[in-house]
């Protein structure tokens, strides 16, 4: 915060903005992409291409652009009467357990989630007061799905903040027409500006279920939800999605001014169309190879392939403990964030697969915790150890971390990057054992070699 005047709407004002110190502190969120996509619950080629999340996206759309081959899919599971809105009734959400689910986040070691609150199918997980009834309160669950979660996220504040993922667009709203697609869509005279899903078999206009004719779009839908969430939430961060025509900068404005009266700092992502309001990068399925001064979160799913669930993937090709780890240890040496996302299934339950990883991955993390959350990146990112293995590195004010990215072996772990370790600094292992003890350690050349027997290493959680 630079000076106490308010945040305008002013571009060089809402630059100013920057993630809060607890977004920087906490490392790692869990990301959560739930909704009536969750339904077909399929996609199956890489990332980008075929995301569940967009099931009605291909076949109503781009069924050139289709490599996963949704529009069979779509065909062969449910026929060609089926619409989109049709996967609103087996949207059950009948196991759906907050507390659960707030449970498994902090077991992981995670210190924030993101929710989607409403994908891009527009349909809402939230109560959208008079903006719209497209919502989880009048189909499907009947239930307001982000309310009970951030209610039972209660039991672990303040240490867990609580984001709202928003699309800007509604692709498939007759009311988003005339502001067209998001920005790396591909719109065609035929499909600009009026967005019409048509059911690929029957050729007919799918449904809109749930729309009240509203007359600006973002006047009327997309800044009151917005603030509903902020306000009526209480939301930590607004994490838009898919840039857009917005409302963005007065939203921010009134929102940064709102949360410093209350004496909390939040936070506002890349993707809410307006490049001022830019606390952090959000690189999607990807990271950055080396330290950035800059702030930035990557988002990905335990999936290879998608957010939404994704009944195409086995089990075998999940981010397991050890991937989880070392690229939350990766992006925390490089100043990011992991924000790392479950896809539930349309009933609730979370796919036990995502379950066990994420609680083994937090059984490292409980215990070496020290190492990531609360510190800050070293101009070096890492280096490499005598046997061409990667090592990382952290810092706080009084400690420097080194994170070996495998087993050291023949009892010895060695830096070969220069560290900032001074004669009679101690070294000790985290992780429980008789790892608090002080090891031995010399340097040599800019060469840091550090012993670390084989039975201590059995002793810990490694
Ligand atoms: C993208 C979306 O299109 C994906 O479905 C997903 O929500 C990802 C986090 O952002 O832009």
């Amino acid at each position: 915060t630079i000076g106490l005047s308010p945040w305008t709407t002013d571009d060089q004002s809402l630059a100013r903005h920057e993630s809060p110190e607890w977004f920087d502190n906490a490392k790692f969120g869990i990301f959560i992409h739930w909704g009536p996509y969750s339904v077909p619950g399929w996609g199956n080629s890489t990332p980008y291409e075929s995301y569940a999340e967009w099931f009605w996206w291909y076949p109503t759309h781009h069924p050139h652009a289709d490599k996963s081959n949704f529009y069979n899919y779509r065909l062969s599971t449910f026929g060609p009467t089926w619409n989109y809105d049709d996967s609103f009734q087996n949207f059950t959400a009948s196991q759906y357990d907050p507390k659960a689910w707030v449970d498994l986040i902090a077991e992981a070691g995670a210190k924030y989630f993101v929710v989607t609150t409403k994908h891009h199918d527009g349909f809402a997980l939230f109560n959208t007061g008079n903006t719209t009834n497209r919502s989880s309160l009048h189909y499907g669950p009947r239930r307001d799905i982000v309310k009970e979660l951030f209610d039972a996220s209660t039991r672990y504040q303040p240490s867990l903040y609580r984001g709202t993922y928003f699309s800007l667009p509604e692709w498939f709203n007759p009311d988003w027409g005339k502001y067209g697609f998001a920005q790396y869509d591909t719109p065609s005279s035929t499909t600009h500006p009026g967005i019409i899903a048509r059911n690929p078999y029957t050729g007919l206009e799918e449904p809109y279920t749930g729309r009240i004719q509203v007359s600006d779009f973002i006047k009327d839908v997309m800044v009151p939800q917005m603030n509903i969430l902020a306000y009526e939430y209480g939301s930590d961060i607004m994490w838009c999605d898919a840039g857009a025509s917005n409302g963005t900068a007065d939203f921010a404005a009134r929102w940064f001014n709102h949360a410093r009266g209350q004496g909390r700092d939040v936070a506002v992502n890349s993707r809410c169309g307006t490049a001022s309001v830019n606390d952090f990068d959000t690189p999607e399925y990807a990271t950055f190879s080396t330290a950035q001064r800059r702030k930035w979160e990557s988002n990905r799913g335990m999936d290879p392939f998608s957010y939404g669930y994704n009944r195409a993937t086995p089990d075998s090709e999940y981010m397991n403990a050890s991937t989880i780890i070392t690229t939350l240890v990766d992006m925390a040496s490089k100043n990011g964030n992991l924000l790392l996302n479950i896809g539930p299934r349309a009933d609730g339950s979370i796919p036990q697969v995502e379950v066990d990883n994420l609680r083994e991955a937090g059984k490292w993390i409980g215990r070496n915790g020290e190492a990531i959350f609360n510190t800050t990146f070293w101009f070096r990112k890492g280096g490499v150890r005598g046997e061409g293995v990667d090592v990382r590195f952290t810092q706080t004010e009084d400690a420097f971390y080194i994170l070996s990215l495998e087993r050291p072996v023949g009892g010895m772990l060695v830096v070969e990057a220069p560290v900032p370790i001074l004669n009679g600094d101690r070294i000790s292992l985290l992780g429980g054992g008789s790892a608090g003890e002080d090891l031995r350690w010399g340097m040599v050349e800019r060469v840091l070699t550090i012993e670390v027997q084989d039975s201590i290493l059995d002793e810990m959680e490694y």
